[in-house]
């Protein structure tokens, strides 16, 4: 119930005005959600797979966080094959996707241009990223994907200085839950090979390891 109500909260948010622009902007057939992504899955979710921000033609197309684009696709067959999500695919947002025991949501909640929030659009979203976290009782592990989600996350567990992100980084926090680092699921990364399937399973299982204790 908090989360839905947090939800609502979140989809009316027109606190940066750059943003506001741009999630609409991107929409090239006017149909597009074009509004704040929040988080989405297993409100009794123990792991938190944190992204960037929302993807333009993504999250921002249909309405919910990592659907509709590769880097969701990649993600979401990562979270099927350990045991996380119901499916191997995320689409569109009545495709009977389910989390078990996770959670999924951008620090930064609309489309930044060029993927590049400012340090202003970042600190006004992690307020909403506090909120979500809080009510998520359970969380135990936020697997941070990529260094701008990492770095996100050590500024919303007050850590300074920030630990080093790398792959399979690990930071407990005293707010609460352990930070694992993962690269991004992005289309550069699992082409070049710089993210194999392997290396994303390993870090989600870590993460359920780590939610079990
Ligand atoms: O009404 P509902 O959003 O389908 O959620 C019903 C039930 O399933 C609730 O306890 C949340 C949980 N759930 C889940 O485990 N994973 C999801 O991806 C979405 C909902
Ligand atoms: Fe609101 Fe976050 Fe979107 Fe800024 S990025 S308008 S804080 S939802």
């Amino acid at each position: 119930l908090r989360l839905t109500e947090l939800a609502g909260r979140i989809v009316g948010c027109t606190a940066c005005p750059r943003l506001v622009a741009a999630r609409r902007a991107v929409d090239p057939t006017g149909g597009y959600w074009a509004r704040p992504v929040p988080g989405f899955g297993d409100p009794r979710a123990r792991i938190h797979l944190l992204g960037l921000a929302t993807a333009p033609h993504g999250g921002n197309r249909v309405g919910r966080a990592f659907t509709g684009n590769p880097s969701a696709d990649t993600l979401v067959a990562a979270l099927h094959r350990t045991g996380l999500a119901n499916q191997a695919t995320s689409q569109h947002s009545d495709d009977g996707l389910r989390l078990h025991g996770a959670w999924m949501a951008s620090a930064v909640r609309c489309p930044p241009p060029e993927h590049r929030p400012t340090r202003a659009e970042r600190d006004a979203c992690l307020g909403w990223l506090t909120e979500e976290v809080a009510a998520l009782r359970e969380l135990r592990v936020v697997v941070c994907l990529g260094r701008l989600a990492w770095e996100a996350a050590c500024d919303w567990a007050g850590l300074r200085p920030r630990p080093a992100f790398g792959h399979g980084a690990e930071h407990r926090t005293d707010a609460g839950p352990v930070l694992l680092g993962c690269y991004h699921p992005s289309p550069q990364n699992t082409r070049s090979g710089r993210l194999t399937p392997a290396m994303l399973d390993d870090v989600l299982l870590r993460a359920r390891a780590l939610a079990r204790d």
